[in-house]
């Protein structure tokens, strides 16, 4: 077959268009797609609600890929074993209760089961702003390219609408400052504010993780690494366990006030 290099470009635009506008007013925006950011996505989608997982950098997978000091093996406790059987990513049990997994199988895995659910993602997007009404609620993202924010250009960005956010950047909790610039000292913390992350120690940050993991201002929950800084909680390094088991209970959460619409939620496929 002879190819036509203007179809090939029209296809990615016609496609990347219908693509952008289904996604401008959606249930969930989810800001970050690190692995709290990629597990929650897949779970509302599944649950067959719409959603925005918009990640800054080429690749979804954020601090998952360089596993710990750029060995990419990646450390989960028993708790999220059956998230990665349900994802097909093989584990090593290093010792009782210590699964090993490739970090790249991983990140693979769950950005190909998110997308595969439905999931609109939009990589190379950075949420620079957040879309706030005469109450002082949250209502969407405001978009850009990264490129923008990275070359420093006077671009204005664009707007989306969603009935909830998810705060799943990391340690930098940027949606979490974007409210204390924007509306003020309103988070759900025991200080309205961010309380700070606290020094490494895994058995406490991660016990802790799905608790911190909640609301952090009327509909916008936090999910993942920040959800700890959020909430004044320790690090944890290269276990994931609590980010995957994070995204699903904001996605739980979520999911239970949108009103369920599967009738059982389940990370199998
Ligand atoms: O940092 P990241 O992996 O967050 P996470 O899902 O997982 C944390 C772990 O990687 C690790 C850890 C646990 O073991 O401590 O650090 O909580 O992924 C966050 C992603 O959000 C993107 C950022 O590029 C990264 O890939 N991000 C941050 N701010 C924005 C953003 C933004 N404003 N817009 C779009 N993406």
């Amino acid at each position: 077959m002879k190819l036509n290099d203007l179809t090939i470009s029209k296809a990615i635009i016609e496609e990347y268009r219908k693509k952008l506008l289904d996604s401008l007013s959606v249930d969930v925006c989810i800001v970050g797609g690190g692995p709290a950011g990629m597990m929650a996505s897949y779970m509302i989608a599944k649950a067959g609600y719409k959603v925005n997982l918009y990640e800054r950098k080429l690749s979804l997978g954020g601090g998952m890929w360089g596993g710990g000091m750029m060995f990419n093996k990646i450390v989960l406790q028993e708790e999220s074993k059956a998230i990665l059987d349900a994802f097909n990513v093989k584990l090593t049990e290093y010792e009782k209760g210590y699964y090993v997994a490739d970090s790249i199988a991983t990140v693979g895995a769950l950005a190909y089961n998110a997308s595969n659910a439905g999931v609109n993602v939009f990589n190379l997007i950075s949420v620079e702003d957040l879309k706030v009404n005469r109450a002082n609620e949250v209502e969407g993202a405001v978009i850009n390219w990264s490129s923008v924010g990275l070359a420093n250009l006077h671009v204005d960005p664009i707007t989306v609408g969603s009935k909830f956010l998810i705060d799943a950047t990391g340690h930098a909790c940027e949606v979490a400052n974007i409210i204390l610039k924007r509306i003020g000292k309103v988070l759900y913390t025991d200080n309205n504010e961010i309380m700070g992350e606290g020094s490494m120690n895994a058995d406490r940050a991660e016990s802790v993780i799905v608790g911190n993991t909640k609301e952090i201002y009327k509909n916008v929950y936090a999910a993942g690494m920040s959800a700890n800084a959020i909430f004044g909680t320790n690090r944890m390094g290269p276990i994931f366990g609590g980010m995957l088991l994070s995204g699903k209970k904001a996605a739980e959460l979520i999911i239970d006030r949108l009103g369920a619409r599967t009738e059982s939620l389940t990370v199998n496929q």
